[in-house]
């Protein structure tokens, strides 16, 4: 067999090679000690001095390129392999960076809801949670708010289509979650003192603090001696718990139909070393239980008091993480929520 033979007769052999098995028998046969080619080299001293030259160049030039033959295809076979293995699960590519694992928590507004959860627990508190479908009685009427009452409009109302024309009384998505107030005394008697906290919904324009659909939280504590006093020591108390003394907190002069006397409760951030801050936020409604509706449950009369508040989560949290606009809190945004 002459170089030439020799060289076709190999580039054949390796394009037969497949797997790291046969390209090793491959590189044996062709360039391993006992070779055709190494054989030739041992020879060559036997050859004259110009068929040395000669023939040793081609030699060597068919030798390099066998070579270089062995090392793309050893390449090729090895990347193969590696595309092969990475559907299974011991394939692992060191040469890769790693992936950065992004890891999930949750919502805001689920943190600022545990945070005031566990505050008003401290205090005794008990949780109790009602529905968000509601009857118009419950939200409405048992509140000191019949139908043609002005204060109606204080809470524009998503309403149900009624299943049946026989559907007595109508349903709606619970404007606030005050309804718990009498579902909650008519089958319980005091004293006691509980939250409800839940998702709300009003049919309303929504701007930078208003949506249509926001979370509150209730409160209801009855006894024989609960006065306004005893809500503005407890509010007042809770929100320092959450905010740390870093905001004010002021209540007004309010009107519920189902409170008297009713008040609203601000609060400010307070900003360091700036005493100009006028952003006062609402948070909450509140005020001490209308006598009605104690009668309307049934309870003794004149022997309970007890006050009432409505307050408003995504404020807490917009103010707690410096949100100047609630409608990011439902914004489908990932990097919003990825602040948190
Ligand atoms: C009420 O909903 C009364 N049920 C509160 C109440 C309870 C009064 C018990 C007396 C006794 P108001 O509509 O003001 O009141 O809402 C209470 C709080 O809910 C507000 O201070 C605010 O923080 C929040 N809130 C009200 N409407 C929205 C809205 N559209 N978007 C976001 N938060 C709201």
């Amino acid at each position: 067999m002459n170089l030439e033979q020799l060289e076709q007769i190999a580039k054949e052999g390796i394009a037969l090679a497949q797997d790291a098995q046969s390209l090793e028998q491959w590189r044996i046969q062709y360039l391993g000690r006992k070779s055709a080619l190494s054989l030739f080299f041992n020879s060559l001293s036997k050859l004259s001095l110009q068929e040395r030259k000669t023939q040793g160049e081609k030699a060597n030039k068919i030798h390099k390129l066998l070579k270089n033959l062995y090392i793309i295809k050893k390449d090729e076979i090895e990347k193969g392999a590696n595309e092969l293995n990475k559907g299974s699960s011991n394939f692992l590519d060191i040469t890769q960076p790693g992936d950065k694992k992004t890891q999930g928590h949750l919502h805001p507004l689920t943190l600022v809801s545990r945070d005031i959860i566990a505050s008003f627990e401290k205090m005794g508190f008990s949780i109790i949670e009602g529905p968000e479908i509601e009857k118009e009685y419950y939200n409405f009427d048992a509140l000191n708010i019949p139908a043609d009452h002005p204060a109606r409009e204080m809470w524009d109302t998503l309403w149900i289509k009624p299943t049946s024309k026989k559907q007595k009384s109508k349903t709606l998505l619970r404007t606030h979650t005050s309804p718990m107030q009498v579902r909650f005394m008519e089958k319980n008697q005091p004293p006691f003192r509980i939250i409800v906290p839940g998702r709300c919904f009003r049919y309303e324009a929504t701007d930078s603090s208003h949506e249509i659909q926001f979370y509150q939280i209730e409160g209801l504590m009855v006894g024989e001696d609960i006065n306004l006093s005893n809500f503005k020591a407890i509010i007042s108390e809770i929100i320092k718990d959450i905010f740390k003394d870093n905001v004010s907190v002021r209540f007004r002069p309010s009107f519920f139909p189902f409170v008297s006397p009713g008040v609203e409760v601000d609060i400010r951030q307070e900003l360091k070393g700036d005493k100009s801050n006028n952003n006062w936020l609402e948070i909450m409604g509140a005020g001490m239980v209308h006598p009605a509706l104690f009668k309307r449950v049934g309870y003794e009369n004149n022997r309970w008091q007890g006050f009432a508040f409505g307050l408003g989560v995504e404020r807490i949290a917009m103010i707690k993480y410096k949100i100047d606009d609630i409608r990011l809190f439902f914004n489908p945004d990932i990097r919003f929520l990825e602040q948190f």
